[in-house]
């Protein structure tokens, strides 16, 4: 969607911006179903990436110490129990720049994918950094989806990462949907960006060919020690207008009210949910900062009369649309 219609949506006034949101909810998702998916840091810590927001990185005090590749059995057992809670999807994150094809932790990360993968859950990676031959082996293990936010706009990106560019990002997304794999990708509220910068990163995702499958929208949990420790939290109110924006502007994906949750009241989330979020992290832990409490996420879905969405492995990358070029349009 063009920057121009994103904000003349942006301008509506909030129950109209909703209204529209939820038409087209309704006309593209026919039941109540919300995704859970569930997070596990198989490698956490120590990364040599100054993403702003993030505790994981190797350049900033915040309390995390970096730590090895989690062993297989151990992440299988976290795997059960989080199908065992009503998981559908599991998400393993590593934090790392990337990966490379023949090295040993990258054939770890392959074992470890094939055997989830067996569990017949949904499997989602995020691991930095791919090429075509590690997206290739990554989907050939059994990954489904593989998550790789662009985060920002590409203007307010050097911002907050300078050790990677946005057109870093976009090539790895290229790899994956080349593979075919799913991608995820969504962004956070709360760099310190600008609402054009929001409209932006939007207008760059829904620009996507093949479409995303998974948008996360993230609110930024400030970490200590980070640059971005003391950034003001997000306002609900501004954080439902990109949900519904969202919804709009990629009406097949699936919107993940993501990290952030743990600041938001019920009804601010029940808003989130009406403006067009169908997905969550689902779990007591995100990668390093807490979630909410499932059985009282499961109390809030229920009190909404939504229900889990069960797991379907065989879904397809979504189709390519003919003839749209993967790269942000000129403002
Ligand atoms: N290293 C990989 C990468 O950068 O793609 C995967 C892990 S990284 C932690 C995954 C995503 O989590 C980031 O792109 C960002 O959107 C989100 N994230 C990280 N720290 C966050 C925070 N403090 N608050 C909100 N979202 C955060
Ligand atoms: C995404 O968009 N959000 C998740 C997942 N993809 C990997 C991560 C959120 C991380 C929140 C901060 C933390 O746990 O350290
Ligand atoms: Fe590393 Fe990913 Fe954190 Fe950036 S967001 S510092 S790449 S783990």
């Amino acid at each position: 969607m063009r920057y121009a219609d994103l904000e003349k949506l942006y301008k509506l006034p909030f129950f109209e911006l909703l209204q529209q949101a939820r038409k087209v909810h309704e006309s593209h998702w026919s039941d109540s179903s919300v995704q859970l998916c569930t997070l596990l840091s198989i490698k956490t810590g120590g990364c040599s990436e100054d993403c702003s927001y993030c505790a994981q990185s190797a350049r900033y005090n915040s309390g995390i110490e970096a730590e090895r590749l989690m062993e297989k059995e151990q992440v299988l057992e976290r795997a059960r129990a989080a199908k065992e809670s009503g998981s559908t999807r599991f998400c393993m994150g590593a934090a790392w720049r990337g990966v490379r094809a023949g090295t040993q932790r990258f054939e770890s990360v392959l074992e470890i994918v094939r055997e989830v993968a067996a569990l017949d859950m949904e499997v989602c990676v995020t691991l930095g950094e791919l090429g075509a031959a590690e997206a290739t082996a990554l989907r050939q293990a059994g990954v489904t989806a593989y998550n790789h936010n662009i985060d920002t706009s590409p203007e307010h990106y050097p911002n907050i990462v300078t050790t990677h560019s946005f057109q870093d990002r976009l090539n790895t997304i290229r790899n994956v949907q080349d593979a075919g794999m799913s991608v995820c990708c969504g962004g956070i509220l709360g760099l310190g960006e600008e609402i054009e910068d929001r409209l932006r990163m939007l207008e760059v995702i829904s620009e996507f060919n093949p479409p995303p499958e998974s948008i996360p929208i993230n609110a930024l949990m400030p970490m200590p020690g980070t640059p971005l420790a003391d950034n003001k939290p997000v306002d609900a109110f501004e954080l439902a207008r990109l949900i519904a924006l969202t919804r709009i502007s990629v009406p097949g994906a699936r919107v993940r009210l993501s990290a952030g949750r743990t600041r938001l009241s019920d009804e601010a989330q029940a808003l989130c949910f009406f403006a067009g979020a169908n997905s969550i992290f689902y779990g007591d832990k995100l990668l390093t900062a807490t979630n909410p409490a499932v059985q009282s996420d499961l109390a809030l879905l229920s009190k909404l009369g939504l229900e889990a969405k069960p797991a379907d492995r065989s879904t397809p990358a979504p189709c390519p649309r003919p003839e749209r070029p993967l790269s942000p349009s000129p403002k």
